[in-house]
């Protein structure tokens, strides 16, 4: 059995990558089993992969690092019920320090009866681009310190969304990264294309590159101020909608939100909405990452129905509060626009707890 560990920033393409490297190992007759996680309870990333017929258990209301033992006894749980020949566990986007918390203690405890074959750091490349230049980054100090700890942890970094540079930026890129970080492996990839996954799993395959064994320096006071300054919410929204057209409705949702967050200049994490109910073809995810991408609104599939449910997960940069009131007033929007009507359900709005790893091996 392999177990392949993948960490990385919010929104940089960790699920994206984890479901297209299923999707390759399942047309090679293998069976997958995935671990999501994160701090909130309601989460959109183990819905999709459960939409995606990926057997998933989740590690709910913190990082792996601080729900060691948790982590364990739902790798045990995913062992016996889905018997993977490969696991993929996806840790949240900002925990850091995981070879110290995680991959030691895996190495030194037999944890689940599993050793942790790789680590792939993912990083979205137009933002490591910035920091390697010296360009502003879009959060504040004590967020970028902990991006910067991933990409110092990782023996494997992908930068990935490189399909957003021209040919040009890639070399300039992949050069640049490569002379920052000279002992690591990089790749530049695109995640949404097949035979790019199919090059990232053959690397993660072929035996020679185990995961990183030498921790980093960790400033938790620092780390611990970084994931503070995050907001977390999550909540159900479901909207009724008098006239069948959820499509107009959803879409009039999601770009209030995105709209209102632009306006209060709140840098985004990663908000992803997963659309259920009235989708024809199952559940569909629309992220707003923390660059904007455009067109989403053309993956929002045409929906007919009196009904649409949409479950948000949002991480920002902003108080708890201020989030909260941000989803109340874009989902009032959409109800002015669209004459539908909303009910909001299992919502929470928080900051992360100070990070207390359960063990830290250094
Ligand atoms: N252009 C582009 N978009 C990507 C790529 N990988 C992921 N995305 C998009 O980035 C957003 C966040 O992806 P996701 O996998 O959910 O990120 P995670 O938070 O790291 O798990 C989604 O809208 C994806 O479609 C990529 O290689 N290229
Ligand atoms: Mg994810």
């Amino acid at each position: 059995m392999k177990f392949h560990l993948i960490g990385g920033f919010l929104g940089s393409g960790k699920t994206t990558a984890i479901i297209g490297a299923a999707r390759l190992l399942i047309q090679q007759g293998k069976r997958v089993g995935i671990v999501t996680n994160d701090q909130g309870k309601y989460l959109v990333d183990t819905a999709f992969f459960r939409a995606a017929d990926l057997p998933a258990v989740e590690v709910t209301g913190g990082c792996f690092c601080c729900n060691y033992d948790d982590l364990g006894a739902r790798l045990t749980q995913l062992k016996d019920s889905a018997q993977p020949d490969v696991i993929f566990a996806e840790s949240v986007g900002s925990c850091a320090d995981i070879v110290a918390t995680v991959i030691k203690p895996f190495l030194t405890l037999g944890t689940a009866n599993l050793t942790i074959d790789t680590f792939s750091v993912f990083a979205d490349a137009r933002l490591v681009r910035r920091r390697l230049l010296g360009q502003p980054m879009p959060f504040g100090e004590d967020i970028v310190y902990i991006f910067d700890k991933q990409i110092e942890e990782a023996n494997l970094l992908i930068l990935n969304k490189a399909d957003l540079f021209s040919a040009e930026q890639v070399a300039e890129t992949a050069a640049l990264a490569q002379a920052h970080f000279p002992d690591k492996v990089i790749r530049l990839q695109d995640s949404r294309q097949p035979e790019q996954i199919a090059a990232w799993m053959a690397l993660l395959e072929s035996g020679t590159l185990g995961p990183p064994r030498i921790g980093v320096e960790m400033d938790y006071a620092r780390y611990g101020a970084g994931e503070a300054q995050l907001a977390w919410l999550d909540e159900e929204v479901t909207f009724d909608v008098p006239d069948g057209d959820a499509r107009r409705v959803t879409i009039a949702f999601i770009r209030a939100v995105a709209g209102l967050l632009q306006r209060r200049t709140i840098p985004i994490g990663h908000v992803k909405f997963l659309i259920h109910g009235a989708a024809p073809n199952g559940h569909v995810k629309i992220s707003l990452p923390t660059l904007s991408e455009p067109n989403w609104e053309d993956a929002v599939p045409s929906l007919d129905g009196r009904q649409v449910g949409i479950m948000v997960n949002a991480r920002v940069e902003t108080t708890a509060a201020a989030l909260q009131d941000l989803i109340c007033k874009a989902t009032k929007q959409a109800e002015t626009e669209t004459g539908a009507t909303a009910h909001e359900a299992n919502r929470s709005a928080f900051h992360p707890a100070f990070p207390t790893p359960t063990h830290r091996m250094n």
